[in-house]
């Protein structure tokens, strides 16, 4: 088996032991590594109904065959637990060197279990782990560990490590690498929070095994300088993410005030050439030539790094306008180890409810110094309002009650992403189905739906993108493990993909190939979310409701008067399902199952009432 190197480690912090587990040739072919590997171990080895805070739920750092060999963007990691957040599998994948370490210590796939019984940092160096303490920095943020880390072991190794969200249980907590990335948007740091792991350290000597190691270094180091070639001549790191906000804002799609209205008159004073003029350094992911991250000074003087996503939700959604303090909050998120989406709209929900009569309290939209007391206490469940602010929308609005979750901007208990669709039902469609929630990871349709369709359709087309969408972008990506951006920002093209895994593996797998695999991971996520909840119906894959109320419509603008249909958003849902091959309820049907050769999965599921 090249590609692979066969082995899981699995280590338990309670007893403090370590097991070194052999794979096989069929588990590899049928999961292939990354989200495939995470989703099939946790289906297999979790319970339904665990207490994902408990130390039955396991902690998993999950590689995919190309990851860590020299080629475009191969330097990421999937992270994954039952998450805190949303009670079902979920998952991250971020920017680390973890990607190639772990992998040269001779594992594909880290399983932690169990909890240690003081703050512990997790050592692995080929075969040895060591169990040390992290007493030190327990209490301190991700910058703080990072050097921490630094300062013992260099720059060489894959670092993960969380901040005080991750500690006090924040259910939106994330985890961090010492390349400054985060991932887990569904509380996986606070997983590893509940393990008292504060910190994982791989370094490994050993290559990683290649079908044809010459021909896989003249083809990923030559596509290296090729990605970092078009990558200037198309200009997109200039601004990179946050170039998005500017065209959100024009076509009426960008979050204002908790997704009431789509576009701001200010929103130009935090777009991406705001962010390029601010710009003081650029940040990278090991074996990157794009680098995508821009960091600035934030109002404090710190640097933050900056994406879209950032800048919409702790910006323009809180109608903070002022690009030095966006950059605090993200500063703030990023030292806390929380997740900057989650956090953008538990803080405009919270400011939203206030105005809306649901609750009381002294936060207003607009108001960066009060924003960042409440992350602060949010982060460390200061009081009752901290612990509120720490649980996600989903629970705030089952405690403000007065229909406010109605306009809590969340799906399966997973915050939404940057786009308001009030009027986009290609992208609510992709929300509403995104495989462990409301992240656009999976489908982010928006520019086809508003380039090359149109925005009045809820035709079958729309829902074959999003399921044409999933299969590349929580598919394919998350299982051989690479970032997708030098595919959807710079068109490289996506048979590249196979290639570097046919020479990583020996395999000849083709595109389709790629699809079939997709489909059977996305289909066991909807099996683990069906065990955990049976009797899920077709109402758990709808966007918010505010984004189908008229009132909500904007006053002016290009999609002034115009809202979401529910009709016509249900039947674009059934267009979604009969293509998948699920019934009426979005339950994947025995042929389909069968087809994806999820027999044994489904009898599982069945056993507990999830397919009927
Ligand atoms: C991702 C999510 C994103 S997606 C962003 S900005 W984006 C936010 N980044 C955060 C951050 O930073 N700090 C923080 N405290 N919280 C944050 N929350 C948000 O997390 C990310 C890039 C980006 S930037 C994107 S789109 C692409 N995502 C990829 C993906 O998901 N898979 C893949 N194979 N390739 C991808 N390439 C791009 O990577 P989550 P990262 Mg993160 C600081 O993981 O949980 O999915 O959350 O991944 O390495 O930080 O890079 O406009
Ligand atoms: Fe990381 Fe950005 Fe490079 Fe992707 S393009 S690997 S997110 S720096």
């Amino acid at each position: 088996m090249f590609g692979w190197t066969g082995n899981i480690l699995r280590v338990n912090l309670s007893a403090k032991t370590f097991k070194k587990e052999s794979y096989n040739e069929d588990f590899a072919l049928k999961w292939v590594g990354g989200r495939g590997f995470a989703a099939k171990i946790l289906y297999d080895e979790l319970k339904p109904g665990i207490d994902p805070l408990g130390p039955e739920n396991k902690f998993v750092v999950a590689l995919g065959p190309i990851a860590g060999i020299p080629a475009p963007n191969t330097g990421k990691a999937v992270v994954a637990a039952k998450s805190p957040l949303t009670g079902f599998y979920g998952d991250g994948n971020l920017g680390t060197r973890m990607s190639e370490q772990l992998r040269k210590a001779g594992y594909d796939c880290l399983i932690v279990e169990g909890k240690a019984a003081r703050p512990t940092l997790l050592y692995i160096e080929d075969d040895k782990v060591e169990f040390l303490s992290a007493e030190e920095v327990w209490g301190q943020g991700t910058y703080a560990t990072n050097a921490w880390i630094y300062g013992k072991y260099g720059k060489g190794v894959g670092v993960l490590n969380i901040g005080q969200g991750g500690e006090n249980l924040n259910l939106y907590a994330m985890v961090r690498s010492l390349e400054g990335r985060a991932g887990g948007r569904p509380g996986i740091g606070a997983v590893m929070g509940s393990k008292l792991l504060k910190a994982i350290v791989a370094k490994g000597s050993t290559p990683i095994p290649q079908a044809d190691p010459p021909a896989m270094k003249t083809l990923g180091l030559g596509d290296l300088r090729a990605v970092g070639e078009l990558n200037k001549k198309t200009g997109w790191s200039i601004q990179s993410t946050t170039g998005v906000l500017a065209w959100c804002n024009e076509v009426a799609g960008l979050p204002v005030r908790n997704f009431r209205k789509t576009s701001h008159p200010e929103a130009w004073k935090i777009d991406g050439e705001r962010v390029n003029d601010a710009r003081i350094a650029t940040y990278g992911c090991p074996n990157c030539t794009m680098r995508c991250g821009v960091t600035i000074h934030d109002h404090e003087g710190r640097e933050s790094e900056l994406d879209y996503e950032n800048v919409g939700l702790l910006g323009s959604n809180l109608e903070i306008f002022d690009l030095p303090q966006v950059g605090s909050l993200n500063y703030l998120c990023d030292e806390y180890g929380l997740d900057t989406m989650s956090a953008g709209c538990v803080l405009s929900f919270y400011a939203d409810a206030i105005e809306r009569g649901a609750t009381t309290g002294d936060f207003k939209f607009g108001d960066a110094e009060r924003a960042k007391e409440l992350l602060r206490m949010a982060a460390h469940r200061e009081g009752k309002l901290g612990n509120l602010l720490a649980d996600g929308t989903r629970r705030m609005a089952r405690a403000f009650g007065h229909n406010s979750e109605a306009y809590a901007m969340q799906v399966k208990g997973l915050e939404v992403a940057a786009y308001n669709c009030k009027f986009i039902p290609g992208q609510a469609l992709a929300f509403g189905v995104a495989a462990i929630g409301a992240h656009h990871r999976e489908a982010w349709i928006i520019t086809f739906e508003l380039k090359h369709t149109t925005r009045e359709s809820y035709g079958p087309e729309k829902a074959a993108k999003v399921i044409e969408l999933q299969r590349i972008r929580g598919g394919m990506f998350e299982f051989i493990v690479a970032c997708r951006f030098p595919w959807i920002e710079l068109g490289w093209p996506i048979e590249n993909y196979p290639k570097y895994f046919n020479t990583v593996t020996g395999l000849n797998w083709t595109l389709d190939d790629m699809w079939q695999r997709a489909d059977r991971i996305y289909s066991l996520i909807k099996l683990n979310y069906l065990r955990e909840f049976p009797g899920a119906s077709r109402g758990d894959d709808y966007p918010p409701a505010v984004w189908f109320d008229p009132e909500n419509a904007d006053k002016e603008g290009p999609i002034a008067g115009r809202v979401l249909e529910r009709d016509k958003y249900d039947g674009l849902l059934q267009h979604y399902y009969d293509q998948r091959g699920y019934d009426r309820r979005g339950i994947p049907t025995k042929e389909t199952l069968k087809k994806l050769d999820l027999a044994q999965e489904a009898a599982e599921a069945e056993r507990y009432g999830a397919l009927t």
